[in-house]
């Protein structure tokens, strides 16, 4: 399998811990988004989206991070990111979306880059606008965490795979973060087994700063 991704790339991140959990190595190919080359023509032959990451397994090109760790989950059983109980499953999937779908699209690349060109927001406004939504979706996060170590429990999940990218994003972006102690005690607690370690931005081999 080849990884196409960016070290800095939040949904990368995702699917790299994915990969270290279930002890499957790939090759990576990072794709500069600094550079936009992930709108070579060669890439977007890949995912025509535009947007990192994309997991190449023999034939398929795949997309989408959530897609992926799930394509990984079902091909890969061990260890389950998904708990077996169809509510728990649910929950899961919901915390993973809340991040995925309601933090990190609007604070995305592109997004940012068309506030501040077509839109002309300064760089001040954008600051504000990537930290009011992790905010908010942090605030809900941090309101749903339950006890154990991880976002449900003893058992890492998807969530948690979501979680840990996005504290990185919002610690980067300048988020005061001493408001959500159950998400940083988590993240912690993530961050010290080694699949995590291993998959975090400055360990990538594309890494600049
Ligand atoms: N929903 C997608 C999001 C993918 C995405 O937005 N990737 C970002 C990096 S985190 C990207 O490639 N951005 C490039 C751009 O905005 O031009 C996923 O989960 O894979």
């Amino acid at each position: 399998m080849i990884l196409h991704g960016y070290w800095r790339s939040t949904a990368a991140y995702r699917v790299r811990i994915a990969l270290n959990l279930k002890g499957l190595e790939v090759a990576d190919s990072p794709v500069d988004l600094q550079t936009g080359a992930q709108r070579d023509p060669d890439y977007l032959a890949l995912n025509p989206q535009g947007l990192v990451p994309c997991l190449v397994d023999g034939p398929t090109a795949l997309s989408q991070s959530l897609a992926i760790i799930e394509y990984l989950e079902e091909t890969h059983a061990l260890p389950p990111l998904l708990p077996a109980d169809p509510v728990a499953r649910a929950k899961v999937r919901a915390a993973s979306l809340a991040i995925a779908c309601e933090i990190h699209p609007i604070n995305n690349l592109r997004v940012l880059n068309y506030l501040r060109g077509e839109l002309g927001q300064p760089q001040d406004a954008l600051d504000g606008w990537i930290r009011h939504w992790i905010a908010e979706g942090f605030a809900a996060l941090e309101a749903g965490a339950g006890q154990g170590p991880y976002l449900f429990g003893a058992a890492v999940t998807m969530a948690d795979l979501c979680l840990v990218p996005q504290i990185y994003s919002a610690r980067r972006f300048g988020t005061e973060l001493t408001r959500y102690p159950r998400l940083t005690e988590i993240e912690r607690n993530l961050l010290a087994l080694p699949a995590f370690d291993r998959a975090r931005p400055e360990n990538q081999p594309d890494a600049t700063r």
